[in-house]
């Protein structure tokens, strides 16, 4: 039994020493037991609002990293058929921005199917974006691969309020999904963004094949990072045809959703302070499935009708779920 102490309500103390052990006796708590433990958590730490954030594919496609879930990957090119694209122009980007913002987004997030940075005009380009993105009075967050110290600074003149750069899954497990990069090189780029001043948005995909401990340790991971990150996306695979692990987990069953609610209550747990955010794979989840994430402590999810390449939920049928829960979405 966890000791019912951890990260008590009225204890403002964080913690930043979690073990895997806990961290997995927590994921296996009863149902209803996790559910009580979490929901003090978040009433005690959160607002009561819940964040809509926007998603843009600003340069889609043909990306050199072989991550065995992600449909933009050039390893997989020929069997998922996504084109690669050029950078969208500022323009465009924000025009979709403007039209995020009038549909109730208070957040907008770009990504790009990049391995890395690289300096020059495009990375200029996604600077003026992130201006652009601010002068909205939304808060802006890009994600962009790898990144060096004095590109995370160039991001923070240009005022961006968050970079997105996952983990994705446990240290252990990291080595089936990509070959292309490790482990520390994503812990870099993290301390890169902490160091230039820019808030740190990191989670990770469950539904890969992982093992519970596997989920434990990258939540450990996450959880000792000091500060913790202040936003974590919690992904379920989405089951891409033509990607490795789509192909793989399609022929096996699907997450089971409760997984994603416990995923989501030890993130709230063990991270009381962040936003942690119902991420890709909500479009499978029954609204009964999201008002239980909600529940558990997410108080953020994607909003717009698609996610990177693949659909999203029905922003109509998204505000519903928020008047269901008697929630308000952050201005
Ligand atoms: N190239 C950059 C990178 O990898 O950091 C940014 C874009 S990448 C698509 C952003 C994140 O999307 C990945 O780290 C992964 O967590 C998530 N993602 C990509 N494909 C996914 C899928 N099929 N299902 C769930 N999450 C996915
Ligand atoms: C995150 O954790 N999930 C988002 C965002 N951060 C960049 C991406 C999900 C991508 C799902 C697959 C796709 O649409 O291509
Ligand atoms: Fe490239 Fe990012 Fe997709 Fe990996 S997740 S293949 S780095 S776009």
């Amino acid at each position: 039994m966890p000791d019912c102490t951890m990260n008590k309500p009225q204890n403002s103390q964080t913690r930043h020493d979690w073990s895997v052990e806990e961290i997995q006796t927590l994921l296996e708590l009863p149902l209803f037991e996790l559910l009580d433990h979490a929901r003090a958590v978040h009433r005690a730490y959160q607002p009561k609002d819940v964040q809509l954030a926007s998603l843009l594919s600003i340069k889609t496609g043909g990306c050199p990293e072989d991550c065995g879930y992600c449909p933009q990957s050039a390893h997989h090119a020929k069997q998922t058929g996504v084109a690669k694209e050029s950078l969208m122009q500022v323009d465009a980007v924000l025009q979709k921005a403007r039209a995020a913002k009038e549909a109730g987004a208070s957040r907008f997030c770009m990504g790009a199917a990049w391995r890395e940075v690289k300096d020059g005009a495009e990375f200029d380009s996604v600077c003026k974006m992130v201006e652009g993105v601010r002068e909205l009075g939304m808060e802006a967050c890009v994600t962009l691969g790898m990144l060096k110290q004095h590109q995370a600074e160039k991001l923070k003149n240009a005022g961006l309020s968050a970079y997105n750069h996952n983990l994705d899954t446990s240290p252990e497990f990291y080595g089936n999904v990509i070959t292309t990069r490790d482990y520390d090189d994503r812990l870099a780029t993290l301390s890169h963004v902490r160091d230039a001043g820019i808030t740190v948005c990191t989670g990770g995909i469950i539904g890969m094949g992982e093992t519970t401990k596997d989920r434990a340790s990258l939540l450990q991971t996450l959880s000792n990072l000091t500060p913790h990150p202040e936003s974590v996306p919690i992904n379920a695979l989405v089951a891409v045809k033509g990607t490795p692990l789509g192909d793989k987990m399609e022929k096996q069953k699907p997450v089971d959703p409760i997984d994603l609610v416990r995923m989501v209550a030890v993130a709230r747990i063990t991270m009381p302070n962040a936003r942690v955010r119902l991420s890709a794979g909500r479009s499978t989840l029954s609204r009964e499935a999201q008002l239980l994430c909600l529940l558990a402590g997410a108080n953020s999810f994607f909003y717009g009708e698609k996610l990177l390449t693949t659909p999203n939920n029905d922003t109509i049928a998204d505000l519903d779920l928020l008047k269901c829960a008697g929630l308000q979405a952050s201005a």
